[in-house]
């Protein structure tokens, strides 16, 4: 099967020192696994059983029959109906065979189960976005352990594919319809402790976590990975996330509560945190830099062209509008690729989007008459 032919190429580098990789594949972290390696043993094996002997016997024919320099060729015309029945009908018989094991194992992964737990799934240039219903929004995937778990895909912009290695599951995500997949996740995830986890923030204070290096969520979950596997563009290959599995149901519901709202988190912070989980920071940069849309840096309080000629102010009016309907107004010299958030924010999440553009930007003006009456850090 294909899935675990790319598993096995994506893994390689990381083989030794990835400890959810046994000798040859991931870990087998769902119910669709033993199935999916079974069939790819098959039919490695049936190979490897022609594969070596018949090498063997054509290296030993090339010793046999070496003939001298010069030597005339003999013509060889002659037919052997038994032998030539033998090699066609006993391959096809094999054949067939690996096809009817992979057509079941193709048929179980194409349907999910009446009653499984339903994620939303967006993906987009670059990232990902689960939608756990009510207004919250996450880009790791949670789910519980034991229970059939269906996504229900939809892409922004291009043809991108969802790939959990060690579920041995992948689809492809394809704009302007929804895809299903589903799988049932055999493995939990683990939680490391509090002051482990402490200790972790430390070290990357001032970065963004790091989930190569840490091989935890900044939650403290240990994880499986998630993959764009269709190349979709510039930074296709960051377009990864983890997949966190919850011991029970109330596990991942405490989980979704926590993170469905602000709680006390101060908005400026709340903004930044949504900067970096609901995908702004694949296309706007916070330094400066121009990536697919404008920088962040500065932007609040500062002026400049739309695509119809006129001058816009950056206001609190004009980054909801932008937010909820992007392609009102659109910036000079940008494409209007930026997919709507309407429904996907809520007022107070465009509010703290707010607030953090106003804490790096130098010009932004004091706060207006919309915004909350919060202490402005002024830095
Ligand atoms: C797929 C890339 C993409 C993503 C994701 C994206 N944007 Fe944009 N955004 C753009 C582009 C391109 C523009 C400029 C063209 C336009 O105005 O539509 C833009 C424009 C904007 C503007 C107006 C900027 C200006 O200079 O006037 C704001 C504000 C904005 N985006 C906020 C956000 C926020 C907040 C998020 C995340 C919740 C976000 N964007 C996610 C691509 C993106
Ligand atoms: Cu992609």
């Amino acid at each position: 099967m294909f899935p675990a032919i790319e598993s096995l190429a994506m893994t390689f580098p990381t083989l030794l020192a990835d400890k959810n990789v046994d000798f040859w594949f991931p870990t087998q972290g769902s119910s669709f696994a033993e199935e999916v390696d079974w069939v790819y043993d098959l039919i490695l094996y049936i190979s490897l059983a022609f594969f070596v002997p018949m090498m063997a016997f054509m290296v030993w024919c090339l010793f046999k029959y070496i003939k001298a320099r010069g030597t005339k060729a003999e013509s060889q015309l002659s037919h052997h109906t038994t032998l030539e029945l033998t090699w066609s009908i006993g391959p096809s018989v094999l054949l067939v065979w690996m096809f009817v094991q992979g057509s079941i194992s193709f048929l179980d992964m194409r349907t999910p189960p009446e009653g499984s737990y339903d994620i939303g799934l967006q993906a987009f240039k670059w990232g990902w976005t689960m939608d756990y219903g009510n207004g919250t929004f996450h880009p790791e995937l949670h789910i519980v352990k034991d229970e059939p778990t269906k996504l229900s895909m939809r892409s922004t912009d291009v043809i991108h594919s969802v790939f959990i290695p060690a579920f041995r599951a992948k689809k492809d995500v394809v704009p302007g319809r929804y895809n299903y997949m589903w799988f049932k996740p055999t493995v939990a995830s683990e939680k490391i402790s509090d002051e482990e986890l402490a200790k972790l923030k430390k070290q990357s204070e001032g970065t963004s976590w790091d989930y190569d290096k840490h091989q935890v969520t900044p939650e403290g979950y240990t994880f499986f990975d998630l993959y764009c596997a269709e190349y979709c563009g510039t930074n296709h290959s960051e377009m990864q996330t983890a997949v966190v599995v919850h011991e029970t149901q109330a596990d991942l519901d405490a989980w979704i509560k926590a993170n469905s709202s602000r709680g006390d988190v101060s908005m400026e912070e709340w903004g930044a945190l949504l900067y970096a989980r609901r995908g702004c920071s694949g296309c706007h940069s916070v330094d400066g830099s121009k990536l697919v849309g404008p920088s962040f840096k500065d932007l609040f309080g500062s002026q400049h062209g739309l695509t119809t000629g006129e001058n816009q102010v950056v206001d609190e009016n004009y980054v909801r509008e932008s937010i909820l309907a992007p392609k009102a107004k659109v910036v000079a010299g940008y494409q209007p690729v930026m997919p709507s958030y309407k429904g996907q924010l809520s007022d107070d999440d465009i509010a703290s989007i707010i607030a953090y553009l106003k804490s790096i930007s130098e010009s932004a003006p004091t706060p207006s008459a919309e915004a909350e009456p919060e202490e402005e850090s002024a830095e």
